[in-house]
């Protein structure tokens, strides 16, 4: 793929950052393209990109170097997270998920032991976490959460269920998050490992959409946590949203990534199909589909880079991470859905990337916070007027 860089943003981009997109561009061009259509169909994570992925430091990228993760920079995270997604989102998904779902509040809020006992081996890859905040009735107001945790003489019971958990049946642990009392000032963040009595995690199954990535329930029963597995550090809703400011902000880039990718597919699809005797590229209305995609993309390359040196002055907001997460994934299912119309018939086929992104889309224009409840986010922030209850 041609660099999609309309605007030079290159220019802007320190020599780090420019390594970092060469190495996971190239990563990806070399081990996920080439296995990751035939995993969609079949419906599986291409468990051979675990390792691989944790050799190059692309779990928890921006964590320090003292818990074995690469210390890089907010923007070089995107950056990561751009990259992997112009492959697919699940492969976006599952690095979001170690890095900015359990990696994250295990730093931020476990013990100096939890930390060392998880983060090297999160980091590496060998072992696999997953983030348990959704319930079956409770996913964008996950303040009603049902799941209790009750205190027992050797630490906690674990009672409830969470649903639609990226890696719940093949993770090693689950950060889950539980009320301790009647209001959300009594969630607390578990850290419950693999194999515990009373805890089970069944795939879901029948997905159109992510299907290169696997989805759980986690089902608590009577689950016993000891009291090491608590994260010590938070209380309250502040706790698992803390997370998802992180996990937003990748996505924001990932979405430009994977926009990347149903743009090009579609040029270079558009300079080589010939209907009525020209390339359809030459058409005017094929060239303002193709002015479209490419301007809403630089758009959208402009805010994720933005963001990033926000992110590294310790000024981003989690209204600005909503905007760009907001704006960039609509966009991007935007721009698919035209790549889509630009290939024909060959737009819904598995030789072409366009439809796989397209309905990998649908997915991550709800997780992470719905299109909508970002939209409130920023309407709470520039009215001051809170509209979701
Ligand atoms: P609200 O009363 O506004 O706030 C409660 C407490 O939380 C604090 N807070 C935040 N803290 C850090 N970051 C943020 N972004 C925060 N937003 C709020 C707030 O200050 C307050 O703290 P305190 O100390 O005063 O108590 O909460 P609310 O119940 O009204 O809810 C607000 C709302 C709707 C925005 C929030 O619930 C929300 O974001 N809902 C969406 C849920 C969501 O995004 N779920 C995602 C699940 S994880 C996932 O999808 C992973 S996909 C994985 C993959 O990539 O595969
Ligand atoms: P609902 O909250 O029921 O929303 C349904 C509709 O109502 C949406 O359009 C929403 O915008 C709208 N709506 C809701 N409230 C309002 C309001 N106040 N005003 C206006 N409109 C409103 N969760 C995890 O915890 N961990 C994971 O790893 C994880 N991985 C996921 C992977 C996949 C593939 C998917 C699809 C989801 C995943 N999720 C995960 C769950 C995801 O975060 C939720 O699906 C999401 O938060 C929305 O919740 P919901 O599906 O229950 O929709």
């Amino acid at each position: 793929m041609k660099n999609v860089d309309y605007f030079n943003l290159d220019a802007f981009m320190s020599e780090e950052e420019l390594m970092v997109r060469n190495t996971v561009r190239s990563f990806v061009d070399e081990k996920v393209l080439p296995v990751i259509e035939e995993a969609y169909e079949q419906g599986v994570y291409p468990n051979e990109l675990i390792l691989p992925m944790g050799d190059l430091g692309l779990y928890g990228a921006n964590l320090p170097e003292e818990y074995g993760c690469a210390g890089m920079s907010a923007t070089a995270y995107g950056i990561v997270m751009q990259e992997l997604e112009r492959g697919d989102s699940g492969v976006r998904s599952f690095a979001s998920v170690q890095g900015s779902l359990v990696m994250y509040p295990i730093y931020a809020f476990g013990s100096e032991e939890q930390k060392r006992k998880w983060l090297p081996e999160l980091a590496k890859g060998t072992k696999i976490g997953c983030f348990g905040l959704t319930e079956p009735d409770f996913g964008s107001n996950p303040g009603g959460m049902i799941t209790r945790a009750e205190r027992t003489p050797y630490g906690w019971k674990l009672n409830g269920a969470k649903m639609w958990i990226t890696n719940g049946t093949v993770a090693d642990v689950a950060v889950v998050w539980a009320k301790t009392g009647e209001d959300t000032r009594s969630i607390r963040g578990f850290l419950v490992e693999k194999g515990t009595k009373g805890f089970t995690a069944p795939e879901i199954k029948r997905k159109h959409s992510l299907r290169a990535s696997i989805t759980s329930e986690l089902i608590f029963e009577d689950c016993e946590i000891p009291e090491e597995n608590i994260l010590p550090g938070v209380e309250g809703l502040r706790g698992p949203l803390s997370c998802l400011n992180q996990a937003r902000y990748g996505i924001a880039w990932g979405a430009v990534g994977s926009a990347m990718a149903t743009y090009s597919a579609a040029l270079e699809y558009s300079l080589s199909r010939i209907q009525f005797d020209r390339p359809i590229g030459g058409f005017q209305l094929t060239q303002k589909k193709l002015a479209d995609m490419i301007t809403e993309i630089t758009k959208g390359q402009m805010m994720s880079l933005q963001l990033g040196r926000l992110k590294d002055a310790g000024k981003v907001t989690p209204a600005q991470v909503s905007m760009a997460k907001r704006n960039n994934v609509a966009m991007a299912l935007e721009v698919a859905r035209t790549a889509r119309t630009i290939l024909g018939a060959n737009g819904i086929s598995g030789e072409y990337p366009i439809m796989r992104h397209m309905n990998n889309l649908e997915s991550v224009l709800t997780y992470e916070g719905t299109h909508d409840i970002h939209t409130l986010i920023i309407g709470a922030e520039v009215t001051g007027l809170q509209a979701f209850k």
